[in-house]
């Protein structure tokens, strides 16, 4: 019937497959990208990465999150670790401590190939998203992975004993000593790109990906006007909790909620992200915290939220995607 044609110039509601942003860290993050890369049509699907992380290591730029998410989409993601390349060699790792470096921060021969890439890069004036466009578009990615900014943002800890970079602290130091803060470096001056602001304009529904709230989705919150976008979008804006039953899968998820919220719990992620939250999708084992989330004014989903596998990844990638088209944009939910 001609009046019920779609006008091309006009974009369509797409029923099946919603335009779908996803904000994401690293490892844990990238596992549910994955699943969304393979329910979802690439031009359906933007990952907005966490560049907080991001450092200079052996003379080159290292973006371990863009990276991570690039490789896992790949399906070249290093399947024990999560980051890194799969069957990857460590020869320069090698031949570096024989040279003195202890070279505490490992990068694999093969995965070196894409820093040097993007430090030649940077150095030839290169936007991070025009370098993470041309690394996706090699690496076969066909969804659109977006850095969260092109400004250079770095995470600090702060651990009672002075502050620490993020890798430092997460990586060399083991997580010691325990966080009693988290800052931003540069965030002042930090905007998301136009690529990442029109991506959340146009979406249908906004994913918060199970990642760290406070190291990787964190940094992505407090860039200039997110969050206001996230509050005043049409779409539904649900997270994924990291923590099932008072533990992270992976990280210092917990201890950092236990330490910076008072209580390592699914309860905790909702209240820190409650300024925006539709949905919040909970692991079964956390059912008796559903009423606690639900009275701040956020719809729950209860499902299996453990990510061993692919088709983990898929189940629960299609379970949050049906979960927030039920959840139509109602702010008087709120108490
Ligand atoms: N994490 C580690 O715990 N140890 C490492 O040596 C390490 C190297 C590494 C190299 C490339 C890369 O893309 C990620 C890497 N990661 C490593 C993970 C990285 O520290 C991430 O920032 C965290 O996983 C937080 O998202």
């Amino acid at each position: 019937v001609a009046s019920h044609a779609a006008d091309a110039n006009v974009p369509q509601p797409s029923v099946a497959a919603p335009r779908t942003v996803a904000l994401c860290g690293g490892v844990g993050g990238a596992k549910l990208a994955h699943g969304l890369a393979h329910i979802l049509p690439p031009e359906h699907l933007t990952i907005i990465v966490n560049t907080g992380d991001d450092f200079r290591q052996y003379g080159l730029h290292i973006s371990p999150d863009v990276d991570t998410v690039l490789y896992t989409l790949a399906g070249l993601a290093d399947p024990d670790t999560g980051w890194g390349l799969a069957r990857d060699t460590d020869r320069v790792m090698t031949a570096l401590r024989i040279l003195g470096n202890d070279a505490w921060f490992h990068l694999g021969d093969r995965d070196l190939a894409t820093h040097l890439m993007r430090t030649a890069w940077i150095e030839a004036d290169l936007t991070p998203t025009e370098i993470t466009r041309r690394l996706g578009e090699r690496l076969g990615v066909r969804a659109n992975v977006l850095p969260m900014t092109d400004v250079s943002v770095s995470t600090v800890i702060d651990t009672g004993e002075g502050e620490l970079p993020f890798q430092t602290w997460f990586v060399r130091q083991g997580c010691t000593p325990p966080a009693t803060g988290v800052r931003y470096a540069g965030i002042e001056a930090a905007a998301p790109t136009l690529e990442a602001s029109d991506a959340l304009r146009c979406a249908e529904v906004i994913l918060i990906c199970p990642s760290n709230p406070y190291l990787s989705i964190g940094p992505i919150l407090a860039l200039q006007g997110l969050t206001e976008q996230l509050q005043d979008a049409t779409a539904p804006v649900v997270a994924v909790s990291p923590i099932v039953g008072g533990k992270a899968l992976k990280g210092p998820s917990a201890r950092m909620l236990a330490d910076l919220a008072g209580e390592a719990s699914c309860r905790a992620v909702a209240r820190l992200y409650s300024d925006f939250l539709d949905g919040l999708v909970i692991d079964r084992t956390d059912a008796d915290l559903h009423d606690a989330v639900d009275s701040l004014g956020i719809a729950v989903l209860e499902t299996d939220t453990v990510m061993n596998n692919h088709p983990d990844r898929l189940r629960l990638a299609t379970a949050t995607l049906a979960f927030a088209r039920t959840l139509a944009r109602d702010r008087r939910r709120r108490p």
